[in-house]
């Protein structure tokens, strides 16, 4: 067994683990971060595209956004299609002055991995058997294998950033942590194709046959999703069959059709919300997806994790630079203040554009109501526009 030492031991290198690492080496806080998967793997997995401005603010802070200035695309707005008809809302008006940035999580995945290795960062993929250790005391430890050698990393603090099938949450005694759990009877049958979006701006469309949205990854692909049933089958579903229904639920006589090309990759994503309390056991720190999940409709998974990690790192740097464990001990209810509060938007925004089978003729009307009174009323316009440019971390 070989024994490392560092500051910060981080389990995960996704979004929130590379992020952490990024800012604590910036402080001048050391950290190790731990991958189970190849760099390779991380590097292609495709998920988010919508960042807030805390998000964009964060890349700035960790050095990590030489790209994202060319290649991000600011949106001002955003469209929904009801049935067919379309109308706009002004993200920029409603929330006086603010936009997002769509610009995927694959490249701020890349953008992060690269900066930190070039600044000397410690990031070991490909570690098998991570499991944090006595974490309940002041000295816990990471125990790992990488090339068959077996590693303890001896760390004042663990951060569990290893998403919802990690191995951190796990490990808090079942005792200690209270879920609270929503499971949706419907998930996202997602394509990126390379084929210019059918708008400049993403569409959220709900129509009698399901959900459909409309997204795109700067220069000149579209990333486009189709609500389906989770167990969906995806060999009955060949390329001409998700252009149809995409075209179908965009409307057939929208003023612009849905553009087909050549489909680079398919998945399906099943649709929860998730929370767990506390995010705090001991010395070790759950944040991301490892500590909640929500369903994809509000462009917030990515988002969360990044003001659950500007959180924790204050609160790491308070405890190094000022003495003080102030901030680790408020980080959990700080962290989870507006972790619930975009549950309820990501949930809403899902429950409002999903069909579910069998939906009663009333449940269908008090639906639609609600978009119509959506877009025809500015206080819920300027709502909604705070809600998807995202609170102030
Ligand atoms: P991640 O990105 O899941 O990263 C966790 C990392 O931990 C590693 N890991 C381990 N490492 C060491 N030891 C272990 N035992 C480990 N177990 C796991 C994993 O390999 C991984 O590298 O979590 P993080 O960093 O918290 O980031 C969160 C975001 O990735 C996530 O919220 C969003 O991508 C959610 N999400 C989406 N969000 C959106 O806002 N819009 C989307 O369109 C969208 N699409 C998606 C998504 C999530 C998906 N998942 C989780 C399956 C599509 C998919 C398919
Ligand atoms: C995406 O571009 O992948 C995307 C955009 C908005 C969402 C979800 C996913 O709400």
């Amino acid at each position: 067994m070989i024994t490392k030492r560092t500051q910060v031991g981080i389990i995960g290198a996704g979004p929130a683990g590379l992020m952490l690492g990024r800012l604590l080496m910036e402080q001048g806080i050391s950290s190790v971060i731990l991958e189970t998967k190849t760099r390779d793997y991380v590097e292609s997995r495709i998920r988010a595209g919508v960042l807030e401005n805390g998000t964009v603010e964060l890349l700035k802070d960790a050095k990590a956004d030489y790209r994202l200035k060319k290649e991000g695309q600011t949106h001002n707005g955003l469209e929904f299609s009801i049935n067919g008809q379309r109308s706009r809302i002004d993200l920029n008006h409603f929330s006086k002055g603010k936009s997002v940035i769509v610009y995927g999580q694959t490249e701020i995945t890349i953008d992060l991995i690269s900066t930190h290795i070039g600044s000397g960062g410690e990031i070991i993929f490909n570690a098998d058997n991570v499991l944090p250790n006595k974490f309940d005391t002041s000295k816990p430890n990471i125990t790992y294998q990488h090339n068959n050698i077996n590693y303890q990393l001896d760390c004042d603090f663990i951060a569990g950033c290893d998403g919802f099938h990690g191995v951190s949450r796990l490990q808090i005694p079942i005792k200690d942590q209270t879920i609270f759990e929503r499971k949706y009877p419907y998930a996202w049958l997602g394509i990126l194709a390379e084929a210019p979006p059918p708008s400049n701006e993403l569409i959220y469309a709900t129509h009698e046959r399901g959900f459909a949205l409309f997204s795109m990854r700067p220069p000149s692909r579209s990333r486009s999703y189709l609500q389906c049933s989770p167990d969906l089958d995806l060999n009955k579903w060949p390329d001409t069959r998700i252009w149809d229904e995409l075209q179908t639920r965009l409307g057939s006589k929208t003023e612009s059709p849905v553009c087909e090309g050549k489909i680079l990759a398919k998945g399906v994503t099943p649709m929860r919300s998730f929370v767990v309390e506390p995010l705090r056991y001991g010395h070790l720190f759950l944040a991301g997806d490892a500590a909640h999940i929500v369903p994809p409709t509000g462009a917030k998974g990515l988002n969360l994790a990044m003001s659950d990690i500007q959180y924790l790192s204050d609160a790491f740097l308070n405890f190094y630079k000022n003495n003080s464990t102030a901030g680790i001990d408020n980080y959990s209810k700080k962290a989870l203040s507006r972790i619930w509060k975009t549950e309820r938007f990501s949930w809403w925004m899902t429950s409002v554009l999903h069909k579910i089978e069998n939906e009663s003729s009333f449940d269908n009307r008090i639906r639609l109501t609600e978009l119509e009174y959506l877009l025809s009323s500015e206080a819920a316009m300027s709502s909604l526009a705070e809600n998807y440019v995202g609170l102030p971390f």
